[in-house]
């Protein structure tokens, strides 16, 4: 990466930054609601692992703490937050919510509340894309506690059985909601969990997004290449508690402050600067553009678009539902 890719992806990981922090006012303020889980503290992850992959080409999936990857695929944050201020111009129509942030177009698909319930969506990805004999591939992100799930362990036995084009890629963070990893997992170490399926793994520091990116690249080529899925764990830490309504009461104040002493932006920032690639000039320039473009474009977009019509409550609900609605036989 060159000086510019990496002022880019610092521009990128602050734009998040900003965005998650506003959607939490935004939250406050009551303009959002429902469930809302932010990404604080995690940037390098999703940032960093598709800048080595094809965002908008390659398809990508993940659980509900979802904006960011969303928008690295190339999702319009404008219409990301109007999904969060439930508006019809919303990445799903309003209909969706934080946690179903959806962008067919750039092959954002999803988004899901249920823990565990991308893996085998990834995996049938990843089988069509392979009978297509596309070059594309599928990456799906994933939480430690989704990894007790049963549905990871299906999902990745038949993706290494039919040698699928999946990337898994798991943002440790150490919680699941309030429970400590050591407190609900036999092997912590995430990595080691696929030696079972016979797929290859590698744990990375999810902080250093250059350490991210080296690693994802070597993952995303050895799926591209047809060699079968890869498994990436990505050592990492979320600011906030687990959603809004979360008081984050359950962590030692020392771990919250180690942690900050890693911000993935601030570590960028600062090599960036000592490499004279950076002024701190620059810096604040870049923070005040960005706060400006999602106070001036992204909150007013949100804030006047319309709300949907209550007589279109069932439009894009996928079954045909009609006889039920109507009184027709079952
Ligand atoms: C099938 C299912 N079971 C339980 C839940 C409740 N739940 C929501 S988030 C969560 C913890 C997930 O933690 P992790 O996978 O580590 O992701 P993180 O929130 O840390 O990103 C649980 C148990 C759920 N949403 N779906
Ligand atoms: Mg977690």
């Amino acid at each position: 990466m060159d000086a510019a890719d990496k002022k880019r992806l610092l521009r990128e990981m602050l734009y998040a930054r900003r965005f998650e922090e506003r959607c939490y006012e935004a939250y406050v303020e009551r303009k959002i609601g429902g469930f809302l889980h932010l990404y604080p503290g995690q940037e390098a992850c999703a940032i960093g692992v598709l800048e080595a992959a094809r965002p908008g080409r390659d398809y990508v999936i993940t659980g509900y703490r979802d904006h960011v990857h969303a928008i690295k695929c190339g999702a319009d944050p404008r219409e990301v937050m109007a999904e969060l201020f439930g508006k019809e111009t919303g990445s799903s129509k309003g209909r969706g919510g934080s946690m179903h942030i959806f962008d067919v177009k750039h092959r954002f698909m999803g988004g899901y509340a249920l823990v565990g319930g991308p893996f085998p969506l990834a995996a049938g990805i990843a089988k069509a894309l392979k009978l297509k004999g596309e070059e594309e591939i599928a990456i799906c992100f994933l939480g430690d506690a989704a990894n007790n799930q049963g549905t990871f362990h299906e999902a990745l036995n038949m993706a290494s059985l039919w040698q699928l084009p999946v990337l898994y890629v798991c943002e440790n963070n150490l919680y699941g909601i309030g429970t400590r990893i050591d407190r609900s997992t036999a092997v912590v170490e995430q990595y080691k969990r696929v030696c079972g399926y016979d797929i290859p793994a590698a744990q990375v520091d999810g902080q250093d997004i250059e350490k991210v990116y080296a690693a994802a690249r070597e993952a995303v080529a050895h799926v591209r290449s047809g060699k079968g899925p890869y498994f990436l764990e990505l050592l990492t830490y979320r600011y906030r508690g687990h959603s809004m309504s979360d008081s984050n009461a359950y962590r030692a104040k020392e771990e919250e402050r180690q942690w900050s002493k890693r911000d993935p932006i601030i570590m960028l920032r600062d090599r960036l600067i000592e490499a004279g690639q950076l002024s701190a000039e620059e810096y604040r320039e870049m923070d005040t553009g960005i706060l400006e473009e999602i106070e001036q474009e992204v909150i007013p977009f949100a804030e006047r678009s319309p709300e949907p019509k209550v007589e279109e409550l069932e439009r894009y609900v996928l079954a045909d539902n009609d006889p039920w609605v109507h009184g027709g036989a079952r």
